[in-house]
């Protein structure tokens, strides 16, 4: 049952689909103060109570004792103390004494105290007192989940290629290089769907442009590269340069498409280009002519997007920058002293992201003016939106892939999202890996952290950790910064293992499209924390680095240097497959509860639930050659258990759930039958 609650005047976000009346009476669960006109709303945690949710964020799957921040934020360096990410997702499930869901659609800043300044009390406090609360109460924490999700509306979903493994770098910086990548993979049958173009394709970093130097018949390589089963995918970013003569610049200006000035003018920011205005893809008409931009590069064939920098981040506002210039020579000649070195330095390092730079600008909302730090959440989702309403019109019957850095709610029906810049730490891989099934929370379902990290020189050893768990993302993307050291994985000494779990990878395609289709069609999850499918379990809550993933496997990934095993917990009996790659592995029946488990650097550790099955195919150099009618499926020998797969052209946009499951049975006697639509050859392995 979903119950809304409205304070104020919100500002309308657009991240429900179903429209719910307003409730009369007064909140439940929360004792509310107002104050000064702060209005404070406190929950007593009990001692057993776990927080879930709060999609893309530090610490643990269960959120309790931080202080949580929604204020979409570039923070390349984020550590465990940070309090915001790339983006807002104020969804969270309180489990326990009494367990209940809470969505709070407010598209300001707002911090949630998850038992920070006190353990046992959870505080939430939004900048103005206007927003909408939904409280979810459900059987269960999952059928919570699906209640949220069936309330935001159903996820995006990918074009099936995009389920392949793909190259990043901060930059290829010209057609050679893109070919030498390319070769590099297929010659080392490292399977590959798509290599990303970074800034440096651009001309002088604008949107909608292609610098004609290094990429001088984009069309033609474009093309040269599908028949490679290779797919170019595009950076696009949320500053449009100023630049008299360019196109989407005078465009902008002469519509009125920019985010604009208190005195009307348009708001200039710094950023990759220089001086910049930011598309004011919040007003409607803006958003449909920044969206229909993107088929300038539709038309050349590219079927895929990233978007970057849609916090918006900013170097720095052209009103603050001058600012510093003139404070700036008050220090000269100065003695420097502790006080006035940190004046001199912050001064400098105020100019990034810098909060008072937010009230600056304004977004014209219908003929209404709406300052932009009061809406600051939804500017990256807005962005993405104007991308996914434009390829319904512009595309209506293809997929186009489309992830984005920031997001908010809502923003799951258009793009995935990648996690943003992240760091060449073994920490950054755990915290990925927690990450994930917050995110699904939320409905974002094509979800990837950039694998190996992003900035700083990443190791060997952490590349492949980080792959073997990448192995089960979604999104499968190894990228890096501009001067850290090359980490395609052709580039390190064993070639061979990496090769290995790439493939393993794509013998796992079918069962990760399958299983995040259904997610996606049943407003599910497709990675679970263990406590969401192991209630009655008190363990399961306790396990914070190992995920369900879909229906029917549990992965285990290790994420600490130099480990050559780990600690797993089972919450049942299961087998274990310890996997080099897809012909190379070992089976083995646990019994449920603790174990330590070897695991040598190229070996990855994945379970199989009883009841349940595992289908696998043989691995290609990419996603479109996949024989997906000759499967394996893994069972248990003596047990009845049934798989629905499902399968679609990965291209169109029909996903009718019961046109496309097939559904596999093996019986007790180990007898196999196939019903539904794909007619499969099917070979059996069933453990003893
Ligand atoms: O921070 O376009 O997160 O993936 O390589 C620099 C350059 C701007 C940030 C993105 C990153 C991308 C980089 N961009």
């Amino acid at each position: 049952m979903i119950r809304k609650y409205t304070y104020g005047s919100p500002f309308q976000t657009d991240a429900v689909v179903q429209q719910k009346k307003t409730e009369h009476d007064t909140l439940p669960y929360f004792e509310e103060i107002k104050e000064d006109g702060q209005l404070t709303l406190k929950y007593q945690l009990d001692q057993e109570d776990a927080v879930y949710g709060l999609g893309e964020n530090v610490r643990g799957i269960n959120k309790r004792g931080w202080i949580y921040e929604s204020r979409c934020m570039d923070d390349p360096v984020h550590v465990e103390t940070s309090h915001s990410l790339y983006a807002s997702h104020n969804f969270f499930v309180v489990s326990g004494r009494q367990s209940f869901g809470v969505f709070v659609d407010y598209a300001g800043i707002i911090s949630f105290d998850m038992g920070y300044t006190h353990l046992d009390e959870l505080v939430m406090k939004p900048q103005e007192a206007d927003l909408d609360i939904y409280i979810i109460e459900g059987d269960s924490i999952l059928d919570i989940v699906r209640q949220f999700r069936q309330l935001v509306g159903q996820s995006y979903i990918p074009p099936k290629w995009a389920f392949g493994y793909q190259q990043c770098r901060w930059s290829y910086m010209d057609e050679d290089e893109i070919r030498a990548v390319v070769k590099n993979h297929r010659e080392n049958q490292i399977p590959l769907d798509s290599v990303y173009l970074d800034i440096d394709y651009m001309e002088r970093y604008k949107d909608f442009s292609i610098n004609e130097e290094t990429f001088p018949d984009f069309e033609g390589f474009v093309q040269e590269m599908k028949e490679q089963h290779v797919r170019l995918v595009p950076i696009i970013d949320a500053g449009v340069k100023i630049e008299e003569g360019y196109e989407t610049y005078e465009e902008g200006v002469k519509n009125h498409y920019f985010c604009k000035n208190a005195d009307g003018t348009d708001f200039v920011a710094g950023v990759w280009p220089g001086r910049v205005h930011f598309p004011d893809v919040l007003n409607p008409k803006a958003r449909d002519w920044f969206g229909k931009s993107y088929k300038f590069l539709l038309d050349k064939g590219i079927e895929g997007f990233w978007n970057d920098m849609n916090e918006p981040a900013l170097f720095y506002s052209e009103e603050h920058l001058q600012q510093v210039f003139e404070k700036l020579g008050e220090f000269q000649g100065r003695n420097l002293d502790l006080d006035t070195y940190n004046q001199f330095l912050g001064m400098i390092h105020g100019l990034p992201n810098n909060r008072e730079d937010y009230k600056l600008f304004f977004h014209n909302i219908n003929g209404k003016m709406v300052r932009h730090d009061k809406v600051h959440n939804l500017f990256g989702y807005n962005m993405t939106r104007a991308a996914g309403e434009a390829f319904e019109e512009l595309e209506p019957d293809k997929r186009i892939l489309m992830f984005s850095r920031s997001s908010y709610v809502g923003m799951h029906r258009y793009g995935g999202i990648w996690m943003g810049d992240n760091k060449a730490w073994w920490g950054h891989l755990l915290m990925s890996i927690k990450m994930q099934p917050s995110l699904n929370m939320m409905g974002i379902l094509y979800t990837g952290a950039d694998i190996g990290g992003f900035g700083d020189d990443t190791t060997e050893d952490l590349m492949m950790r980080w792959l073997q768990f990448a192995v089960f993302n979604p999104l499968m993307r190894n990228h890096a910064a501009m001067g850290t050291r090359d980490q395609e994985v052709y580039r390190f000494d064993h070639t061979e293992d990496f090769r290995k779990i790439i493939q393993m990878r794509y013998a796992l395609v079918p069962y990760i499209y399958s299983e995040y289709m259904k997610a996606v069609l049943k407003s599910d999850m497709y990675f679970k924390p263990l406590s969401f499918v192991y209630p009655e379990d008190s363990h399961a809550s306790q396990v914070e680095d190992q995920l369900m993933v879909g229906e029917s496997l549990m992965c285990a990934p290790i994420y600490t240097q130099n480990a050559t095993g780990r600690y797993v917990y089972l919450p049942e009996e299961m087998l274990m497959l310890r996997v080099r790659g897809p012909e190379d592995y070992t089976c083995e029946r646990m019994c449920s509860g603790h174990h330590y488990v070897d695991a040598k650097l190229s070996e990855m550790l994945l379970f199989l639930r009883p009841g349940h099955l595992l289908v696998l195919v043989q691995p290609a150099d990419s996603v479109e050659q996949l024989d997906t009618t000759k499967v394996k499926v893994i069972g248990f020998k003596g047990q009845r258990a049934s798989y629905e797969l499902y399968d679609d052209d990965g291209f169109s946009r029909n996903y009718d759930l019961d046109q496309n499951v097939t559904k596999i049975t093996v019986e007790e006697d180990g007898s196999v039958t196939v019903a539904g639509a794909a007619k499969l050859c099917v070979e059996t392995e069933l453990a003893e």
